[in-house]
């Protein structure tokens, strides 16, 4: 009989991750109730989700008195913690937990986590790609978009579980030990729900402290806040980096166990195995170094899972990238647009502009702030913006620190930004969409962010 039969159970946030628990809670027959702040005519589609189970529903609002009552609360990664009503329940005992850690506690495979600021998508999906191209069945979800506790309701097997974990997903884990840690790299972000940096490194860090000596950690070489961790793990250390190890030097160069990247024989060499192997990256379709670091990363985890050498060469030659992610979308009158609505914030946004190293860039930024610094963007925009165009609740603010180092314009809609990006640009430029903020203000995610300028794109 399960744990959860006839428990009071109450759901916080019905998005993606509360619809899925929902229906977790409901099919082991606890007594679930939901609340959310937003009411039920904007919840439909979740609502809908889950028309045929027996739920109760506190919409609108946040009642103590429900939080008190519950047996069990499931937070979604959104809700901050620290909002009353679970600092109450906090305070009465009551046990709190996320789908994350429901589902981590369920799980019966390898679980493969990836975390860091940016790459955490890319890398997961060509950690299934590689999976996948080898033959093994995996599951791909979390953050991603795909809770894991779906996996753990449908009941199949696989040979590992992929999961893209947010710090948000991460702060509530106990019992998650992963196979392999992977830490992309961590820089200013989520400045809105953290104290400061510290606070954001810790949730981070709970996916370091859940490794054991057997887990696989993953490091980015090339980022201090990642490279430090080693010092903190009795894991197995694997570095990526896209410098040559033998001329780094000391300790590391002897100890090298992972990848780096050759750039003169657009070669990537990992030692994962023993032996060392070599990858040829000349036929790589995605842009810019950090893709060559989300590779990296996910080689080292790919082999450390026994996934063949062939199946990742394969992935290398015919993957063609993530959607909203420095996402091609069309070529018109010579002008090159790309959609990088998932360029949420400072850190991305200059990889973004890195990624491309001649055509003259017209950037469309702005949207929700998350109390982020935008000033580290103003040698990118000096050397590669020929005009800014900003929108959004940050556009001022993003205007005062960058706009001086471009010809910018502010406008009050999507449909302004683009048409006048266009109107601006020659032959041979590129309109990019990499806002440096999330979608909030004005859309209900990145990825309805990235649809709408993909389709006024298209409709130019
Ligand atoms: N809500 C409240 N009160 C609050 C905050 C939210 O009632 O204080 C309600 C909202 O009204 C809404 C619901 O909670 O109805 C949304 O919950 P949510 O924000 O947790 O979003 P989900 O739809 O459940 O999606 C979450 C992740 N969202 C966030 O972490 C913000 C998704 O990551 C993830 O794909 C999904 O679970 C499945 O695991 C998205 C994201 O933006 C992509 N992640 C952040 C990022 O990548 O930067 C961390």
């Amino acid at each position: 009989m399960s744990k959860y039969k006839g428990k009071k159970v109450l759901i916080v946030g019905f998005g993606l991750s509360g619809v899925a628990v929902a229906r977790y809670m409901a099919k082991q027959g606890a007594k679930v109730t939901v609340t959310d702040m937003k009411q039920k005519s904007e919840l439909a589609d979740s609502v809908n989700a889950c028309a045929e189970l027996k739920i109760e529903y506190e919409l609108g609002k946040f009642n103590p008195l429900t939080f008190r009552a519950a047996e069990l609360i499931v937070v979604s990664p959104g809700v901050p913690l620290s909002t009353k009503p679970l600092d109450e329940a906090r305070e009465a005992n009551i046990p709190i937990t996320s789908e994350v850690e429901l589902a981590a506690s369920a799980l019966k495979e390898p679980l493969i986590a990836i975390t860091g600021t940016n790459g955490k998508t890319t890398t997961t999906t060509l950690i299934g790609e590689m999976f996948k191209a080898d033959d093994k069945p995996v599951y791909v979800g979390g953050n991603i978009g795909k809770p894991l506790i779906d996996h753990i309701s449908d009941g199949s097997r696989v040979d590992a579980v992929v999961a893209e974990l947010s710090s948000f997903q991460l702060e509530l884990t106990e019992k998650l030990v992963p196979a392999v840690a992977v830490f992309t790299n961590i820089e200013e972000d989520h400045l809105d729900r953290y104290p400061d940096m510290n606070g954001y490194i810790e949730a981070k860090k709970k996916l370091l402290k859940a490794c054991d000596k057997n887990s696989y950690v993953v490091l980015n070489y090339d980022n201090a806040n990642v490279a430090k961790f080693a010092q903190e793990t009795s894991g197995k250390v694997m570095w990526f980096t896209k410098q040559d190890p033998l001329k780094i030097g000391g300790e590391f160069a002897e100890n090298f166990y992972g990848c780096y990247f050759r750039a003169a024989d657009k070669q990537v060499i990992a030692k994962v195995t023993g032996k060392e192997e070599i990858y040829d990256v000349s036929q790589l379709r995605i842009f810019g170094d950090h893709n060559k670091e989300n590779l990296m990363a996910a080689i080292c985890t790919a082999r450390a899972m026994g996934v063949s050498p062939k199946a990742i060469q394969h992935v290398i030659n015919n993957f063609k990238g993530v959607a909203h992610r420095l996402e091609f979308v069309r070529r018109k009158d010579g002008v090159y647009f790309f959609n990088d609505s998932k360029g949420t914030n400072v850190m991305s946004v200059q990889r973004s502009l890195g990624a491309f190293t001649s055509n003259p860039i017209i950037l469309i930024a702005g949207g929700k702030d998350k109390n982020m610094d935008f000033a580290p963007l103003v040698p990118y925009v000096q050397q590669r913006c020929k005009v800014l165009i900003l929108l959004g609740e940050a556009k001022e603010k993003i205007n005062r620190a960058i706009g001086d180092f471009s010809e910018t314009y502010l406008v009050g809609t999507f449909e302004e930004a683009v048409l006048l990006a266009y109107q601006k640009s020659r032959s041979g430029d590129i309109i990019l969409l990499s806002p440096g903020c999330s979608s909030f203000d004005m859309f209900r995610n990145y990825e309805e962010r990235g649809d709408y300028f993909k389709k006024l794109v298209t409709q130019l």
